[in-house]
């Protein structure tokens, strides 16, 4: 486990094309933002929340959050709309699909609404002032490295996903399965989708060890899917034989690497995406430039680093 060390990859800000357009009906520090959180009660959600809100207090701005109880595009859109016909100047969203949340936030825009996208994008992310996201390619590929100090023996490899048409987990899964490719020693079992929901992944995580029983690591690409995982290889009594890379670092994620059940946690930044994301929705609202594109970097957590000063800056909340 000192082999996993931590890493705090760079939070390298592209910034491919700017754009910035003049509008909004607030001017100076009286704006109106929403945040449109991709599912309620996800600690992920709630401390970016908690970004945005600090932030907009800085702005003078105030803000309004809402999100569906689902991870799902068709209990997101009503709230979406919902948002839209309160007449916020920015919203910023974390959609839910890629293809499903194109039209209503596209419609928020028609609106005259300023759209900034955190965490998760879109199919054509041109209809947002800026779109906001961890290095999710590369968390996937850091969290196959993982695996590879954890099991150096290799052998079969699974991941535990959202569901398909998920920006953020399809990018997870992409960067750790193109590296499972570069090493003959490990089999991939591909992609199975929990639909969010631990319940689903815990019955995955049984089924596949029943099909495979030699499994040796899984990688589960958010909260609840790490959370599911971690009770079937429990239930399952293989916490020996699995090792469990997840996704994210709440509160249950952070009792599971203490506990042993879960060995490493890719910990993204979804305090600064939000604190970004404000940041680019007063500068559209101001009609300065903003950025087209902003990646933000990611923190290894072991039960190594936990304890650190970076490990615990690294720990999602589940309050302000
Ligand atoms: O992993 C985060 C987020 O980045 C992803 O888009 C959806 O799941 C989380 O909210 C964690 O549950």
């Amino acid at each position: 486990m000192n082999r996993l060390k931590a890493v705090v990859a760079t939070a390298a800000a592209l910034f491919l094309a700017g754009c910035g357009s003049g509008g909004g009906s607030g001017s100076g520090g009286s704006y109106k933002l929403a945040f449109v959180q991709g599912v309620t009660g996800d600690a992920f959600y709630i401390t970016m929340g908690c970004a945005v809100r600090a932030e907009a207090r800085k702005e003078g701005a105030t803000v309004d959050i809402q999100g569906p109880q689902k991870f799902d595009p068709t209990l997101q859109t009503p709230v979406l709309q919902g948002v839209v016909s309160s007449r916020p100047d920015a919203i910023l969203i974390a959609p839910t699909d890629v293809s499903a949340m194109q039209r209503p936030v596209e419609q928020a825009t028609k609106q005259n609404i300023k759209v900034v996208l955190v965490d998760t994008t879109l199919k054509d992310p041109s209809v947002a002032a800026s779109a906001i996201a961890s290095d999710n390619i590369g968390g996937g590929k850091a969290a196959f490295n993982a695996i590879k100090q954890l099991a150096p023996r290799g052998g079969k490899v699974l991941v535990v996903s959202v569901s398909p048409g998920v920006s953020t987990t399809d990018d997870r899964a992409k960067g750790f399965q193109d590296a499972v490719k570069t090493d003959p020693k490990y089999t991939d079992l591909g992609v199975q989708y929990s639909q969010n929901e631990p319940q689903k992944a815990a019955q995955i995580v049984t089924a596949a060890l029943q099909k495979d029983p030699d499994i040796v690591g899984i990688f589960a690409a958010n909260i609840f899917s790490a959370e599911g995982a971690a009770t079937g290889i429990r239930q399952a009594g293989k916490q020996d034989q699995v090792k469990i890379v997840g996704f994210d670092a709440g509160p249950d994620q952070v009792k599971a690497l203490r506990d042993g059940t879960v060995q490493a946690l890719v910990a993204q930044q979804p305090g600064r995406i939000g604190q970004v994301g404000v940041q680019q929705a007063v500068k559209a609202l101001k009609g300065d430039r903003t950025d087209t594109k902003i990646q933000t970097g990611f923190t290894i957590v072991t039960r190594d680093n936990l304890d650190t000063p970076e490990g615990k800056a690294a720990l999602y909340k589940s309050s302000c």
